[in-house]
């Protein structure tokens, strides 16, 4: 089985670190092949870096096709692009957000999403109301640091991740942790020990979904709104996702 793991930015240290988590839990037989595209943003923390990090994320997704990819994990935790990739794929994708959130529903009654920067706190609300998780979803915390800071050496973003996944149990009674950002897949551990409670990394539950849905031989449903995009023109720079 072939799995594609596409950060939807261009920072390949931090592809690299999400190839390595997704490969910690992939099943013996599983490749993974984790990309980034070369156009977009850098780190993905607005609006606007969201709608501007989509055209190379579907770009990966149609070489994914020619390459036979068999599903594909979309590692940001805005699951940028995901409607749009599930009518280009013939296999299932996964955005970390869903995977998360759905995977910490089954570990207690109450999760707390930590991310980075609070801006992006209305995004991970509006997906979590999106996946029917509002009943689990105790709280959106942001650490208030830049995606980019958790790669630096001897940052206090590391601190500052675990101190407000801390007060996520202690202040919202949150029984499980989500990590809001693809850039904390490697967090899990540490901020387990200095919790006492599960948590939940998109990368590692995105990739553990693709798998199952494709050894169940699932895919996306085709029979309305996410059947293949109509073919049209696209113009200006654009023009090569003309299908
Ligand atoms: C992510 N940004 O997972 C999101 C996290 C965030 O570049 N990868 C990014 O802050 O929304």
């Amino acid at each position: 089985m072939l799995i594609k793991v596409i950060n939807p930015n261009t920072t390949a240290s931090m592809t690299e670190k999400i190839g390595d988590c997704a490969r910690n839990v992939a099943a013996v037989g599983t490749t993974i092949h984790a990309v980034n595209p070369s156009m977009g943003p850098a780190s993905i923390e607005s609006h606007y870096d969201e709608a501007l990090a989509v055209p190379g994320l579907l770009d990966e997704i149609a070489k994914g096709e020619r390459d036979g990819v068999d599903g594909y994990v979309i590692a940001c935790f805005g699951d940028p692009g995901l409607d749009a990739a599930r009518e280009l794929a013939h296999g299932p994708v996964v955005g970390i957000a869903e995977a998360a959130m759905r995977t910490a529903s089954f570990l207690g009654r109450g999760f707390t999403v930590v991310t980075t920067l609070g801006r992006t706190r209305g995004r991970a609300w509006e997906l979590a109301h999106r996946y029917g998780m509002d009943p689990f979803c105790r709280n959106v915390r942001a650490c208030e640091i830049p995606v980019l800071e958790l790669d630096v050496q001897g940052s206090p973003a590391q601190e500052k991740v675990v101190e407000e996944c801390r007060l996520a149990v202690e202040e919202d009674g949150a029984d499980v942790l989500v990590l809001g950002c693809a850039g904390m897949a490697d967090l899990c551990g540490i901020v387990a020990d200095q919790t006492g409670v599960p948590v939940v990394d998109g990368v590692a539950a995105a990739t553990k979904t693709v798998e199952s849905l494709v050894a169940m031989g699932l895919a996306t449903s085709t029979r309305s709104e996410y059947g293949a995009p109509l073919p049209k023109q696209y113009g200006g720079l654009l023009s090569d996702f003309t299908v």
